[in-house]
């Protein structure tokens, strides 16, 4: 079996080319080129693993690149994961963002219909489509309501997808996945922010964390699961669509607490709005809010109903969010220790 995976230097790109690898796929990536030369999480993974991904440079906004590349190789599946995925950014980014995130869907689409129609296609939908849901848990069967433009391009992917499925017969499907996190994933996010935030504080920063909105609530789940998920859904019968969650919803407060739990101290919270503050039990700061990480509208009250998934594809999330803000801290913490 020969699988492409676009986005393959980011955190999900990270887990699925292992596991692959470890199923005896060979993987093909798909790497822009950028000025620095690095290959994000291609870069952590272990040489062994590293050595067996056959790299190809190109950017999905370049239609032409992909067509030659499905042509040339013609896998049995692609996992088209790149993407402008940071909702923050796409504010002020949203024509780039909807370039990158429905231009190059559209390319991917557009090279397996004419060029290698038998490869099989995942794309990477959020469950930033419900937007601000009212009902909770949320399914397949809940509405859209997009409420950034990360959201809006995710939207006319999964719908782009949704239609070259039944106008060509392609095998397409969409994973509506809501936030999954781990010990590789980006700085930029909320999560990996505390871990490192916390870490730091550990190894005696004295710095304390800035945030936004710390009563956004999101499902979180480990994403080695998730890259599971995606490839079960590459292996059934007919394409469809499934939403992937661990159906708990916790707020960026409690990630904070818990997360601060593993090195021992206990936060308590003063103030409010942006004159809130986390303290310790000796009342040393170690949580700020800021103005700079709001957004000018904010997606949350997520909760996932996976049970589709859960019957059909046998998937359920292995790692729960205890265990995932746990391993996130001290890996970062066993990362600084070995610099
Ligand atoms: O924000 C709040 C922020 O940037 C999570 C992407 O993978 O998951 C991810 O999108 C929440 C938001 O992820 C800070 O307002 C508070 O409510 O970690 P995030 P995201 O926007 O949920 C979905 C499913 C995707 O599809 C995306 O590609 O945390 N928040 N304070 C903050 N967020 C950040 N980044 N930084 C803060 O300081």
């Amino acid at each position: 079996m020969k699988a492409v995976i676009t986005g393959i230097s980011g955190q999900d790109g990270y887990f699925l080319s292992k596991l692959l690898l470890s199923k005896g796929y060979e993987v093909h990536g798909v790497l822009r080129r950028n000025s620095s030369m690095t290959n994000g999480t291609v870069a952590h993974l272990p040489e062994d693993i590293r050595k067996q991904i056959i790299i190809h440079y190109g950017d999905i906004t370049d239609g032409n690149f992909l067509s030659n590349l499905l042509g040339k190789e013609r896998p049995e599946e692609i996992y088209h994961l790149a993407a402008q995925s940071f909702v923050g950014y796409s504010f002020q980014n949203a024509l780039s963002t909807y370039d990158a995130n429905i231009g190059g869907t559209l390319n991917v689409c557009n090279a397996i219909k004419d060029y290698s129609p038998d490869t099989r296609m995942y794309f990477a939908a959020t469950s930033e489509l419900f937007g601000q849901p009212k009902e909770k848990p949320q399914n397949e069967n809940t509405p859209f309501l997009p409420r950034s433009p990360y959201a809006v391009s995710k939207l006319a992917g999964l719908w782009t997808v949704r239609t070259y499925r039944d106008a060509y017969k392609l095998y397409m499907t969409n994973g509506i996945l809501f936030n999954h996190e781990s010990e590789v994933r980006g700085p930029e996010f909320v999560t990996r922010k505390i871990s490192l935030g916390v870490a730091n504080i550990y190894r005696g920063s004295g710095m304390p964390i800035m945030l936004g909105n710390l009563d956004a609530k999101k499902d979180w789940g480990y994403a080695e699961d998730y890259v599971r998920g995606m490839w079960l859904m590459m292996q059934q019968d007919y394409p469809d669509d499934f939403v992937l969650g661990t159906g708990e919803q916790h707020t960026v407060r409690e990630f904070a607490e818990e997360a601060f739990r593993v090195i021992g101290i206990n936060i308590t919270w003063k103030g409010s709005g942006v004159n809130e503050v986390g303290l310790s039990d000796d009342g040393k700061t170690m949580v700020k809010v800021s103005r700079d990480f709001y957004r000018p509208l904010e997606s949350d009250n997520y909760m996932a109903d996976y049970s589709k998934a859960k019957n059909k594809l046998g998937w359920e999330p292995r790692v729960k969010f205890r265990e995932l803000v746990k391993l996130m801290v001290e890996s970062d913490i066993k990362r600084m220790n070995n610099e």
